[in-house]
This record gives C-alpha cells, sequence and structure tokens, in this order.
C-alpha cells in the first residue's frame, strides 16, 4: 500500500507533466482534474450555491422529486456504487430512499476527502455497511471482492460529471460501470442538458466572481506546487460555448504579454492568448441515451425538472 507522502509525490509529479506538456502545446491546456486542490474542491463547493449555477440545485431537486422511483430501479438490498464520492445531499436522498441498501461503495482518487464522506455517511445511516474504494474511476479499477449478492447492483454518477469527460472516456466509463453492475444491475446518471447559450455562460462565469477565482486557483497551484511565477494577476477568467463539441470551455486569458517559468521551464504568452482549463459538455437526452447504449445501457426513465435544465436517467443493463 502507498502511504499518503507516496501518493503525494506521486500527484505532483503527475502534475507536473501534465503542466508542462499543456503549456507547451501551441494551444496551451491544463487538464481540469488539477483545478481541485483544497482551495479548489472548497470554490466548487461556493461555486453551486452561486444563483447562476442552477445544475446543482436542479439536479437535487429532481432526486428528491423521484427519490421512491429510484429507488424501485435499483430494488430491495441494492449495493450502491458511487463515482466520486461526496455529493453529499444528493448522496443522502438516495441512500434514504431505498429499501434495505445492502452496501455504499463510494469511489475516489483523493482517499482524505473519501474518508470524511464517508464517516459522514456512516455517521448518517449507522446501519449502512460502507466500504469506500480509493480510484481513479476514469480508469480501470478494481471493486472489492467480496461484495454481497442479494440485491441488484447500481451505479450512482451525479453531477453531470460526465460532461467534464470527452466522449471517448465517457464511453470507457459507461462501459466500466456496465462491468462493474453486472448482468442485473442498473445506473443513475445525472446530466446537464443543452440550452440558451446565456445561462450558461451566466453559470460558468457568476457575477460574484467564484468561478473566476476557482478558475485562477490553478495558476496560484503551479506557482506553489511546481515552483512556478505565473503573474496571476495578469490573467482573467472567460467562459466560452462551443458548438462544434458542444460545449462550455473554461480559459485564463492572458490580459497583456506574459513570461514566466514553472519548474525551470520558460514561458511566453501574448496579449489575448488563453490556457483552455475545462470542457463542460452539454448534453441531449437522445444524444446521451444512445452513448449509454453504446456502452452497454438501456435507458430505462428520464427524470427532469420543469424547465428541461437537468436530466437524471435511470439506466439499466
Ligand atoms: C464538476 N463539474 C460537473 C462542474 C461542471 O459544471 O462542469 C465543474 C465546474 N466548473 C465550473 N463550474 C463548475
Amino acid at each position: 500500500m502507498l502511504d499518503k507522502t507516496d501518493t503525494e509525490a506521486l500527484q505532483r509529479e503527475a502534475f507536473r507533466r501534465d503542466a508542462l506538456a499543456g503549456l507547451s502545446k501551441p494551444r496551451k491546456t491544463l487538464p481540469a482534474r488539477w483545478l481541485y486542490d483544497d482551495r479548489g474542491s472548497e470554490l466548487f463547493e461556493e461555486i453551486t450555491k452561486a444563483p447562476e449555477y442552477y445544475p446543482t440545485r436542479t439536479e437535487t431537486g429532481i432526486l428528491e422529486d423521484n427519490a421512491g422511483a429510484i429507488a424501485d430501479l435499483f430494488g430491495p438490498e441494492a449495493v450502491i456504487l458511487e463515482y466520486g464520492a461526496g455529493a453529499g445531499i444528493k448522496t443522502e436522498i438516495v441512500l434514504e430512499a431505498l429499501d434495505r441498501p445492502g452496501l455504499y461503495v463510494p469511489i475516489d482518487i483523493s482517499g482524505d476527502f473519501l474518508a470524511a464522506s464517508a464517516d459522514r455517511i456512516r455517521q448518517r445511516f449507522p446501519d449502512l455497511a460502507v466500504e469506500p474504494v480509493t480510484a481513479d474511476f476514469t480508469a480501470e479499477f478494481d471493486l472489492p471482492g467480496d461484495l454481497p449478492e442479494a440485491g441488484r447492483r447500481g451505479g450512482f454518477f451525479p453531477g453531470s460529471t460526465i460532461g467534464n469527460l470527452d466522449r471517448a472516456e465517457a464511453l470507457a466509463f459507461l462501459k466500466r460501470m456496465r462491468r462493474h453492475v453486472g448482468p442485473e444491475g442498473a445506473a443513475v446518471l445525472g446530466c446537464d442538458l443543452k440550452k440558451d447559450i446565456p445561462t450558461l455562460i451566466a453559470a460558468y462565469d457568476d457575477a460574484a466572481g467564484v468561478t473566476a477565482a476557482f478558475d485562477l486557483n490553478i495558476l496560484t497551484r503551479i506557482n506553489r506546487e511546481l515552483g512556478g511565477d505565473v503573474p496571476v494577476e495578469s490573467f482573467g477568467h472567460e467562459a466560452r460555448w462551443n458548438d462544434a463539441t458542444s460545449a462550455i470551455e473554461m480559459h485564463l486569458v492572458a490580459r497583456e504579454p506574459v513570461t514566466f517559468s514553472v519548474d525551470g521551464r520558460a514561458f511566453s504568452m501574448e496579449a489575448g492568448e488563453t490556457i483552455h482549463t475545462e470542457n463542460s459538455r452539454k448534453y441531449d437526452v437522445e444524444g446521451l441515451a444512445a452513448l449509454a447504449e453504446e456502452g452497454g445501457w438501456e435507458l430505462d426513465r428520464v427524470w427532469t425538472d420543469e424547465n428541461e435544465r437537468f436530466a437524471v436517467m435511470g439506466l439499466k443493463v
């Protein structure tokens, strides 16, 4: 087993590699996963409460309104596999509604975060067995070998995190979850839907500047963890709609010509040049159902809000 210091050293090395590779491209990028250090995770929590960021409260409302039907889809004594632990209230809504759940398996790459959210769930549901798995769910990993056999296995992937994956990654994820749940399995998948562009842009560029702070924090992280001297104050945040990929993109825009170094390597950017930090793809129900089908699933039910902003999809094998 790797201890915490080993894991942190490996993470930092992966961050260094990704940052240097991304900043060396003609169109600079940084993978979105590095947005989530402690400060980034705090800021993301704050984003979910911003008035313009409708996805979290909309999905929560859909889960509340349909908890009974979701529990029926999973069935009695279900083993729930949650990809990305710590959807907090959303997880609790589903667990609360289930008929005698057999086991809850939260899966997350951050061991600390996972332990904290597993503890919270244990306190809230003292009779529920909880078996956390530390793993990157966008790559292959093994489930515990001793999962109970009585109930159905159900995947739970809320939050529209599927939108942060590209098409190939999303398909690989759907196939992996299909393998995990086995032949009798089911899944509940939350996904933000395509809509008018101003609503989307506002959700990713809120007036209070929380999303901007979240985006810019990746530069502060580079300076702190990779010995960088990026002039953070010379950058601004921009949310853009890309029609070809059906995605909101987050960009860090250089407001003036800048030069900086990261881990001893020099970089320069012209005014207006950007670092692309995140894609958040928006689907329609048909498009996502087609992708899920390709991944080995059948669409069983779709639950949505009255404005059809967000969809929670019930899938069966
Ligand atoms: C985590 N993920 C689903 C969020 C999203 O909406 O794509 C991340 C986010 N980025 C900016 N705001 C929220």
